[in-house]
């Protein structure tokens, strides 16, 4: 049963129990129906209090339920009855106070929360309008503007700021369940009555345009290329203009169009996707993965220092080493930077970033890392170097700690074998900058212990990063598509003389933050380079592979860190500039590879960019070196900036039919890409069985 109901004295007392989040689900909303009922039926009881067992209040409604009929009873009549209930009716928040949860909480009459408590509507994370009343007493708490801009936001508020909005009455003690209570005697004594949230339309406010626009502004990049902004400032304005219930179906409305978008069954599925990725098939659920406490960082580069700093953020000691005193300083100072300006944004406070810092231990003594859980090099992408660095780190660390490599392109079985633990030899591939990217992708050799890589995973939830547990192949699965497909097409187009700047605009059109041809000069073209080099040693490609970019790298044309790269750039600005020289040097390779130049619609750059992820995702999901469609698109959406609201490349290819992807995919064989445009097997069976990557995805193996 998941909402046990009781009494103390002349108080109910409705306890929602349904772990691991109490998300609402039927059972949820027919216990408080019921509770409602019964405290307004029973002469003996003069209030209820809703309250929730485990980590968290009721955290949104379960979302597995989303979609199709949700089954009786509806969230209106539950509402309802909270509302009309002729006793006052309290909410006692803690945890997370989310999305349904904190519309069943405002459709109580007072409400209270633990001091740590947390609460907001993160519907739009999920491409959904609230359904169950919130866009409608919501406003009517804390006002017409911040109440958009609580829908608009998505993340949660703290405590504090609910109290100063009005959107709860007080902050009470740490256990919601006794602190609900007592806060309900006070109110009692007061004689307080019940307050229907719908009749206080005291602090509905008209909302126009000019503030509207501003509040637009001030999330336009959190909501570029969604549309779920337009239902939520459509169901604001009902708030006021219209009576309640009228308001109410309105919103009900919009809010199950919402549910239909593809937008909205695109961020579910990432939502989905991001905690199913920690499952790993073959794997016991009950192998525990080794502490970590104390860990070495070798290097103090970028990915070293960045590295570093996500340890200590995760509450870990984190010794920095580098052999190069001034590399060390320069790491040093990094580290400082970064936590000043973390500082300086009101990212954390002082305190918090000087604890942080003292976390870290900088040294250029290697004999420092005897006494670590893990050791983790983040050297230059040398396989030697990396080699005797793993041999070294290997003779010095505890028999039973974790050895991790952060290569990007290096066979990861091979620098296994240079140590006598290949079994506790795991890649750890962070991406730049290292303590802010979410994704990390964890690299597993044929012999790589099931209790390293859960050890991976726990790192990753510690860190607050995505784990994605991929195989050791060419360029694992994230640079390996973007290799071999979308920046591979990318390059291949510039060849036959489409301007970077139109490539660019038509993948930000499509919901990329950056298009590839900027990203490529962020990142700087020569990493590029070194990774192909790399690479090469593994595999060979066919040519031309990458030729523009090796050839700026040739020519000192680094990106934004020479001022030169595939755009053009001020001195201290990074806005890409059209530089003709570029077209020279392209127009010279093309003639070397026998390019003709042609023009290329806007579709086609679409489709080359897109479909070539999917095609080479399909051929690394066939050859085993990705657990699930779904985590290829968990590491597009969290790594690589594929815009989370076509839900990654396989759900997006899933979304469009394959069939249908397939007939493009055939039909751009005669862009001039020479034998690439070619069906992998894999997406050719689905297709031809009817069947989509989640089919393939729910035909895998779960986890033992
Ligand atoms: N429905 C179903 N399952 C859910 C869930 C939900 N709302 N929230 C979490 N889970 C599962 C999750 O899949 C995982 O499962 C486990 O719980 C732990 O989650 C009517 C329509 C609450 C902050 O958007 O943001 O209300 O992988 O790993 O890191 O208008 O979960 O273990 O099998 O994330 O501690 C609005 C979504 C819904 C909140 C906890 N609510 N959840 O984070 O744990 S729409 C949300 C979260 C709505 C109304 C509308 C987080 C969390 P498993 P976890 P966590």
């Amino acid at each position: 049963m998941s909402v046990q109901f009781e009494t103390r004295g002349e108080i109910a007392l409705a306890i929602v129990d349904r772990p691991p989040v109490n998300a609402i689900d039927a059972s949820v909303r027919a216990g408080l129906l019921e509770a409602a009922r019964r405290t307004g039926a029973d002469p003996a009881l003069r209030t209820l209090v809703i309250a929730c067992r485990g980590r968290t209040f009721m955290s949104g409604a379960d979302l597995t339920e989303l979609g199709s009929e949700i089954p009786p009873p509806t969230y209106t009549e539950v509402l309802d009855a909270l509302e009309s209930c002729p006793k006052p009716v309290i909410a006692s928040l803690h945890g997370t106070a989310l999305g349904g949860g904190l519309e069943i909480a405002m459709a109580c009459h007072y409400r209270c929360s633990t001091p740590g408590a947390r609460m907001g509507m993160p519907e739009i994370t999920l491409g959904i309008l609230p359904g169950a009343g919130g866009t409608q007493r919501l406003p009517r708490l804390v006002g017409s503007v911040p109440a958009l801009e609580l829908l608009l936001q998505g993340t949660p508020i703290e405590a504090v700021r609910a109290l100063d909005l009005g959107l709860i009455d007080e902050i009470v003690g740490d256990d919601p369940v006794s602190e609900g209570v007592a806060f309900a005697a006070r109110l009692l004594a007061l004689g307080s009555l019940p307050r229907p949230t719908r009749l206080r339309t005291e602090r509905l406010r008209e909302i126009d345009n000019a503030q509207l626009q501003s509040i637009l502004d001030r999330h336009a990049r959190t909501l570029r290329g969604r549309t779920t902004q337009h239902l939520a400032i459509r169901a604001i304005r009902a708030a006021r203009e219209l009576p309640f219930d009228q308001g109410q179906r309105l919103e009900a409305e919009l809010s199950a169009e919402s549910l239909r978008s593809p937008e909205s069954l695109a961020l579910r599925h990432v939502f989905f996707a991001e905690r199913e990725c920690g499952r790993v098939p073959g794997i016991d659920t009950s192998t525990r993965p080794a502490p970590i406490h104390r860990a070495a960082v070798i290097g103090a580069g970028t990915m070293g220092s960045g590295i570093a700093m996500a340890l200590a953020d995760a509450g870990m000691d984190a010794v920095l080493i580098d052999r190069d005193p001034q590399g060390l300083e320069r790491g040093l100072r990094l580290i400082r930077e970064n936590y000043d300006s973390a500082v300086k944004r009101g990212r954390m406070d002082a305190a918090t970033a000087q604890a942080r810092q003292q976390r870290i231990h900088a040294s250029l003594d290697f004999e420092q890392v005897r006494d670590v859980d893990l050791a983790i090099e983040a050297v230059f992408e040398d396989f030697e170097l990396k080699r005797a660095i793993l041999a070294q780190l290997d003779a010095l660390i505890p028999p039973l700690a974790i050895l991790a490599s952060n290569t990007s392109s290096l066979s990861l079985g091979a620098l296994a074998r240079a140590t006598r633990r290949p079994e506790r030899v795991i890649g750890l591939h962070f991406f730049s900058p290292a303590n802010v990217m979410r994704l990390l992708e964890i690299v597993r050799t044929q012999e790589t212990a099931p209790s390293a890589i859960t050890t991976g995973l726990a790192l990753a939830k510690a860190m607050r990063k995505i784990g994605v547990v991929v195989g050791d192949g060419f360029g694992f699965v994230g640079n390996r598509m973007m290799l071999d497909g979308y920046f591979r097409e990318a390059e291949l187009m510039l060849l036959q003389g489409v301007p970077p700047a139109r490539i660019d605009a038509v993948m930000e059109t499509f919901g990329f933050a950056m298009g590839p041809n900027k990203v490529n000069d962020m990142a700087g073209i020569d990493v590029g380079t070194r990774v192909r080099a790399e690479l090469a040693r593994r595999e060979a490609r066919e040519q031309p592979y990458h030729a523009v970019s090796d050839a700026l790298t040739t020519r000192g044309r680094l990106g934004q860190k020479s001022g030169r790269g595939i755009y053009r750039y001020e001195a201290g600005d990074r806005t890409p500039l059209h530089d003709p020289e570029l077209a020279q040097l392209v127009g010279d390779l093309a003639s070397k590879y026998r390019i003709a130049s042609r023009e290329v619609p806007d579709s086609e750059i679409e489709a080359r960019c897109v479909l070539s992820l999917v095609n080479v995702g399909a051929q690394i999901l066939a050859e085993g070196l990705a657990c699930r469609a779904s985590d290829i698109d968990v590491v597009w959406t969290s790594g690589y900036g594929f815009p989370r609201s076509r839900g990654g490349p396989m759900h997006h290819a899933d979304s469009l039919g394959l069939r249908t992807v397939i007939e493009r995919i055939e039909a751009l064989a005669d862009t001039g890409g020479g034998s690439y445009w070619k069906v992998s097997p894999l997406l050719a069976e689905l297709a031809r069985d009817g069947r989509s990557f989640a089919d393939f995805d729910r035909s895998r193996p779960p986890e033992t």
